[in-house]
């Protein structure tokens, strides 16, 4: 039925961009696929960087097949991962293609930015979980090593706030992607002016907040046009990927406990307000913004990235293998190995199987003999990590987690939701798989009034899938 109120997410995942529709009929969420493209970085001289006008060239043509479809659009909300940005100079025009996370630039940042900030009282104020990669590293290796780029630049602009400025023309920060820069004032929710001028990094780039939920600004006259959907809203999502999948566990516990499971697996609950304890920055947990006002209080894990990484090797090697073929056989495997995950010996190296193997013999741990077993160490010291996460994160709660909600495309891994239930000692209820596009949809659908509020999204959830239950084994 192409009358329905439809929305578009663009999701810009690790492997992978895609247009999804949505609409809602009798408190149920239709999803259909639209478009589907490859989401490569691309190495060029020293960095590593998006393919931006590749994407945006992609995106329009997923917006193309929605118009001839026939829907009747009402939004288009766009969600990629978080940290990365873009930068926009006097004219409105991108400087440079931005630069991907898993770039060298920001190696040793953290300890150069240390000397200027407390560490105490920076995590007091922002509430984030120190990692390389963030934007505040990012923007700082760029004013170290005296970037032309940052002098030119008029605004920032993180990855879904340039999507959607390109398609709108205005230039606005959303909140939940604002908030993994490590730059914003986690109670005040709006940017840390004391961190930005401590750093010395130009105030103007800064530009205004916006909530989930809001319209950024509605599709230029060139696009409407070409794309043929005509005067559209583009709306104001949970920007940040994980923070849409949140939106979309299908929980009604308080707190709602979630693994959000992709490239990267963050565990966490949601609360109402931050938690800046010093046991919490301890504990390395992160406060990142969520949809309906919410706090997203998780910690950022390797996750399924190492066997993605594994996964394509073999490809090139002409030994490609199927998740359907693999996990089975993995869960038949039997090797003791357990990798620390998060070593930054696996944040990129040249070949993820020779580090696997090498930290192994390293380190005097039974060396993987077959691919069974490599998925097998995977899986199972992802399942540790996970359970010394959740012990700290208890710690830093009034009462303990009593299930877990894995939502996103690594829920299907079922081998791995079976580990996490055993390991943890809890029920872990998996799925929506889509869960970045349907919390994406759905917030739309709450800009534009069909839904009221962050309670009724979930029930619609609930009404549109059945998560699995895995209990534990042992
Ligand atoms: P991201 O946006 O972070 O790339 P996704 O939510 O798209 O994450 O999830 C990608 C992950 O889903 C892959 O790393 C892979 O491990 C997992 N996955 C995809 N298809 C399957 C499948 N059929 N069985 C098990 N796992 C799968
Ligand atoms: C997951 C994710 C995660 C982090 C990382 C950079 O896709 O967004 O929450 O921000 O990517």
């Amino acid at each position: 039925d192409t009358h329905r109120n439809t929305y578009l997410a663009a999701d810009f995942g690790g492997g992978s961009g895609r247009i999804i529709a949505g609409s809602l009929l009798h408190g149920k969420l239709e999803l259909e696929e639209v478009h589907r493209f490859p989401n490569r970085q691309v190495k060029l001289g020293n960095h590593v960087y998006w393919d931006f006008p590749a994407l945006f060239e992609d995106m329009k043509t997923g917006l193309k097949q929605a118009a001839q479809r026939g829907y009747d659009v009402k939004g288009i909300g766009i969600d990629t991962w978080g940290v990365d940005f873009g930068l926009i100079d006097k004219d409105g025009n991108l400087l440079g293609n931005p630069v991907c996370y898993r770039d060298a630039r920001t190696d040793r940042m953290p300890t150069e930015v240390f000397k200027f900030l407390n560490e105490q009282q920076h995590y007091a104020d922002t509430g984030i979980q120190v990692m390389a990669i963030n934007t505040l590293f990012q923007l700082y290796s760029m004013k170290k090593s005296k970037d032309a780029q940052l002098d030119a630049a008029q605004r920032l602009l993180f990855m879904p706030d340039l999507f959607s400025y390109f398609l709108t023309g205005i230039a606005n920060n959303e909140y939940c992607i604002a908030s993994t820069s490590e730059l914003l004032d986690a109670r005040q929710r709006t940017w840390s002016l004391s961190t930005i001028r401590t750093l010395g990094l130009p105030e103007h780039l800064f530009g205004e907040i916006i909530y989930p939920g809001t319209i950024r600004g509605t599709l230029k006259e060139d696009i409407a046009q070409e794309t043929g959907l005509g005067s559209v809203d583009v709306i104001a999502v949970g920007s940040h990927d994980t923070a849409s999948a949140v939106a979309a566990v299908p929980a009604t516990e308080s707190p709602i406990a979630f693994l959000s499971s992709g490239t990267w697996s963050l565990l966490g609950v949601e609360v109402d307000e931050p938690i800046l304890t010093e046991e919490a920055r301890l504990a390395q947990f992160t406060n990142e913004g969520g949809v309906g006002g919410r706090i997203r209080f998780l910690q950022n894990i390797t996750g399924l990235w190492i066997l993605q990484r594994l996964m394509s090797e073999w490809k090139t090697r002409g030994e490609e293998q199927s998740y359907d073929t693999l996990i089975p056989q993995a869960a038949e495997a039997t090797i003791a190995s357990i990798i620390p995950v998060d070593d930054a010996l696996f944040m990129n190296p040249v070949n993820m199987e020779n580090a696997l193997m090498d930290y192994c013999r390293q380190h005097d741990l039974p060396v993987p003999q077959n691919k069974a077993e490599m998925v097998k160490c995977v899986l199972q010291s992802l399942a540790f990590k996970y359970k010394q996460a959740v012990e700290k994160l208890n710690r830093c709660l009034p009462s303990s987690i009593r299930q877990l909600n894995i939502i996103g495309g690594g829920s299907q891994n079922k081998l791995l939701n079976q580990l996490t239930a055993d390991t943890l000692g809890i029920p872990v209820y998996a799925g929506p798989v889509e869960a970045t596009a349907i919390g994406n949809i759905l917030t739309q659908a709450m800009a534009k009034g069909e839904i009221s509020d962050l309670h009724e999204l979930r029930e619609i959830v609930r009404h549109s899938i059945t998560p699995q239950v895995y209990h534990p084994k042992k």
